[in-house]
């Protein structure tokens, strides 16, 4: 098997869990504005180790294949910042919360480049740095974003990873995966941060009533998409998503509690924007959305 050099952009829980998983043949090397070239290793709570090499985000040394594993507000920016350093057929994967950056990145590529799309409902925190505890074992997906395309070598590698990823070859399943975690996200991520739950704290009669009001609102706005989401089943998986990782707490959750930046952006303001587009009434969402960012502070 060929060594493969892997970029990871976005150095926090996910992008050090991912660095972990990849096989021993990928070079990983993490990127960070505030990085300077070295190594360091990383490690997780189930005695996995790993020596990476360390760079600023701007290095101009060449990117084959890169993971970005920023925030979702972050994503743009951190591809722009990267272009320059990007092969002429280089293979990028987003993993990421929330719907917009994926078509940012997209506008800003080149036409050899590759973009992926990943989901992932694996859980990882952060404990320390460069330490990182695996809160739960999930499945990923991987595939194209606007157009059909033959997977290189980093989907090779993430299916080979204990990730054990899946490449879903066609665009249109991609967008259908990434409004279905928008949807669990919008249900479960907002009331978690607003009340300081842990995921299954949404499931008592109290919150139950909000979760559902949001999930179907979210499920209107996806069909007006044209997405075609069935919204008991949807319902369904977002309760299954709840009882699975009834103990973690939600990325929002944890933003909002230690004052980081949320995806708030790309998971609600990207719902409202759409319903509002086509005429359905956000409303309930907008005010969710000032009393999580209000929450904060
Ligand atoms: O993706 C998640 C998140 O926290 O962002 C869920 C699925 C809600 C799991 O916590």
């Amino acid at each position: 098997m060929d060594e493969l050099q892997v970029d990871i952009i976005g150095p926090g829980a996910m992008g050090l869990h991912c660095a972990l998983a990849l096989p021993a043949r990928c070079q990983v090397t993490l990127r960070h504005p505030d990085y300077r070239e070295g190594t360091t290793e990383i490690s997780d709570d189930t005695g996995r180790r790993r020596q990476v090499r360390t760079r600023p985000l701007n290095d101009p040394s060449r990117i084959a294949a890169a993971l970005v594993t920023t925030k979702a507000g972050r994503v743009a920016s951190a591809v722009q910042t990267v272009l320059p350093a990007l092969d002429a057929e280089a293979e990028i994967l987003l993993l990421h919360n929330g719907l917009g950056p994926q078509d940012q990145a997209a506008d800003c590529m080149s036409p050899g480049q590759r973009l992926y799309v990943g989901i992932t409902t694996e859980g990882a925190l952060r404990e320390g740095p460069g330490v990182i505890r695996h809160t739960g074992r999930g499945s990923t997906l991987a595939g194209p974003w606007r157009t059909p395309v033959t997977p290189g070598p980093l989907i090779e590698a993430l299916c080979q990873s204990s990730l054990q990823a899946h490449w879903e070859p066609d665009p249109s399943q991609v967008r259908f995966a990434v409004w279905r975690k928008l949807i669990i996200n919008c249900a479960i991520n907002p009331l978690t941060a607003l009340h300081n739950l842990p995921n299954g704290g949404l499931l008592t009669d109290t919150y139950r009533p909000a979760w559902v009001a949001l999930t179907q609102l979210a499920c209107q706005v996806a069909r007006a998409e044209g997405i075609r989401i069935d919204v008991p089943e949807m319902l369904e998986q977002v309760e299954t998503v709840m009882r699975a990782t009834a103990r973690n707490y939600s990325s929002m959750q944890q933003d909002v509690q230690h004052g980081r930046e949320t995806e708030a952006p790309q998971i609600l303001g990207e719902l409202i924007r759409r319903g509002r587009q086509h005429s359905i009434d956000m409303q309930p969402l907008e005010e969710l959305v000032s009393r999580v960012v209000n929450s904060g502070h």
